[in-house]
């Protein structure tokens, strides 16, 4: 595999709304950002993720908007964004900026133009179509729920609908139209003229229409609709010109690095994206996003247990193996209830499961991306009414929930359960008023364990998540273990059920991650684990060396005994210090 910079690279994804707050309205901003950046390299941080950060009415949370080439004031301004970006550089860190090229905001100009004249040449920046005898042109549904068609503003007499695949305030660009295509590659180069060499692609499969929307026969959710991403399924072979065309035109001028947030990957897909000269130079891990994303959220209490998230995770690891590609390994982002309370059992939804999963997400092959907050172990938030929700994709599911006829309660319950809030909650730094986020009142709600879960009670506490996170992210910057977790192959070690276990290894190094969530004790004569040819096939270069812990375990020569969310990194074999 082509070696380039960002491999072996540890990313962090800020929430810039909820991460730190500098001028007291109770909104994250950049400067709030920049005060933390030592907390950030400390951490171990290489790449940095600011989710959007443009102006917006802020409907889809800056997933909508209105002018690309700008800063949001309530964020601050292009001139704090540029000493955002030169204070990470000199601190090792590479900013990455959220790209939502399928839709803007409906306050966009371009967008605005299209309402005022229908047969401007901005109207064809988007899809504006007549509908059939006054119903929509097809029968997609949106990611938000409803149709993806709305009446064109300013036009409902004259049955004209305009496409968008999410919100109706975030009409589909029409990337059909090359000079939209124009105007999105002269955007994209506004941020890498200003120094950006990272970029996150958002919900980039959407972007492929079929121009005579034919629509789609009806799904299972009984609506006579059929989900949006069906047809992006459908259309997954159309992708490649544009997306090759945008590589070309932009990310390769200055080396960037690009993750792309792509639900459906198939074998050949995966190395079309992802693979040496993909379009991409990765795509995250949403495998298990992909197994819950079925019927409707709100009749369902879906977790994926240890060994289902193993699953998931393992043969991703494997597809992009296969396919000369690296994946984006993650526990959950913005979009997602936490990690912790999704993939632990009940009895490991706490610091010690934190600890468990951060030892395999770090340790996996690939980019891992860090979301906020995840490093002290927090968990889903506990939401006591609908009033405390702000995600307007809650709060439709709230109300299809109650129109569904569950009660008040059962339908708080099911929203509360997945919902993106969860993972929106302010970052919590100490133990003072808004966990030292803000001066004033904080956007959202705080979580509700902000008083213990914060950095100032793990900052010098050893045990503590946030020292778990920092010892994982120096493993992968120690010149040792370096090579073998940045580029070392993944092979799965199947020790049983409750059990994750993987070695990484190379021409001089085998590694084993191993990880406990029963609530017995494992033990293991390591010598004895399936695969650990892998390590012994070299006598004189193998050890049994354990170079990470963490929760219960010990290694008395090659017996290694883990307790419940017991976590380790055990080196087998090095070439170098046999
Ligand atoms: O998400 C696209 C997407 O498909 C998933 O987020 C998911 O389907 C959706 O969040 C419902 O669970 C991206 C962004 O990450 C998300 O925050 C935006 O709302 C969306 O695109 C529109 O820009
Ligand atoms: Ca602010």
């Amino acid at each position: 595999m082509e070696k380039k910079w960002w491999h072996g690279k540890t990313a962090y994804q800020i929430y810039p709304k909820s991460f730190q707050d500098s001028n007291g309205d109770g909104i994250g901003d950049l400067r709030g950002i920049i005060s933390r950046l030592d907390y950030l390299r400390d951490l171990g941080i290489d790449l940095l993720w600011l989710s959007p950060i443009y102006p917006s009415p802020f409907v889809d949370q800056g997933y909508d908007i209105s002018d690309y080439c700008n800063i949001a004031p309530v964020f601050g301004t292009l001139d704090d964004f540029d000493e955002l970006l030169s204070k990470a550089r000199d601190r090792g860190i590479d900013l990455i900026m959220d790209l939502v090229l399928n839709h803007c905001s409906s306050e966009h100009p371009w967008f605005k133009k299209a309402c005022a004249d229908p047969l401007s040449p901005e109207a064809d920046y988007f899809y504006i179509r007549k509908g059939r005898d006054g119903q929509p042109p097809d029968n997609l549904r949106s990611y938000f729920g409803g149709s993806v068609w709305s009446k064109l503003p300013g036009h409902e007499d004259e049955d004209l609908w305009y496409c968008h695949y999410f919100a109706r305030e975030q009409p589909d660009l029409n990337w059909n139209n090359p000079q939209l295509r124009e105007q999105i590659y002269s955007l994209v180069n506004f941020w890498i003229d200003r120094g950006v060499k990272g970029f996150r692609i958002d919900a980039i499969l959407s972007i492929v229409k079929d121009l005579s929307f034919p629509g789609l026969l009806p799904d299972a959710a009984g609506d006579g609709m059929s989900h949006a991403a069906n047809m992006n399924a459908l259309l997954l072979d159309r992708i490649g010109p544009y997306l090759n065309e945008l590589k070309e035109r932009t990310f390769v001028r200055a080396d960037c690095f690009t993750v792309g947030e792509v639900l459906t990957v198939t074998d050949k897909s995966v190395r079309e994206f992802a693979g040496t000269n993909g379009y991409f130079s990765t795509m995250f891990d949403l495998s298990c996003r992909a197994v819950i994303e079925s019927a409707p959220h709100y009749t369902q209490f879906t977790t994926l247990g240890p060994d289902e998230f193993a699953s998931c995770v393992f043969a991703t690891q494997e597809l992009y193996q296969q396919a000369g590609a690296m994946t984006a390994p993650i526990l959950d982002n913005h979009d997602e209830p936490r990690g912790v309370s999704y993939f632990m059992p009940e009895y490991l939804q706490n610091a010690q499961g934190a600890r468990a999963l951060a030892t395999v997400q770090l340790t996996l092959r690939g980019i891992p991306f860090i979301y906020q907050g995840d490093e002290l172990g927090m968990t889903n938030t506990h939401f006591a009414s609908i009033d405390e929700f702000n995600d307007l994709y809650a709060l439709d599911e709230y109300r299809h929930a109650l129109e569904s006829g569950l009660s008040d309660e059962q339908a708080l319950r099911c929203v509360a359960w997945h919902s993106r809030d969860n993972a929106r909650t302010p970052m919590l730094w100490d133990d003072s008023a808004s966990a030292g986020f803000t001066s004033g009142k904080p956007w959202l709600r705080l979580h509700q364990d902000w008083r213990t879960v914060n950095v100032k009670n793990q900052l010098h506490d050893e045990n503590s998540v946030l020292h778990t996170y920092r010892r994982l992210t120096a493993l992968k910057h120690d010149s040792r273990w370096h090579d073998v977790l940045a580029w070392g192959d993944f092979t799965r070690c199947p020790v049983g059920s409750g059990m994750i276990a993987f070695w990484r290894h190379d021409e001089n190094c085998t590694l084993l991650t191993i990880v406990n969530t029963r609530q017995d004790v494992f033990t293991m004569d390591l010598t004895r684990a399936p695969g650990a040819d892998l390590a012994l096939s070299a006598p004189d270069h193998h050890c049994c060396d354990l170079i990470f812990a963490a929760n219960g375990v010990s290694l008395v020569n090659t017996i290694l005994t883990l307790g419940c969310g017991g976590a380790a990194v055990i080196c087998l074999r090095h070439k170098a210090m046999a």
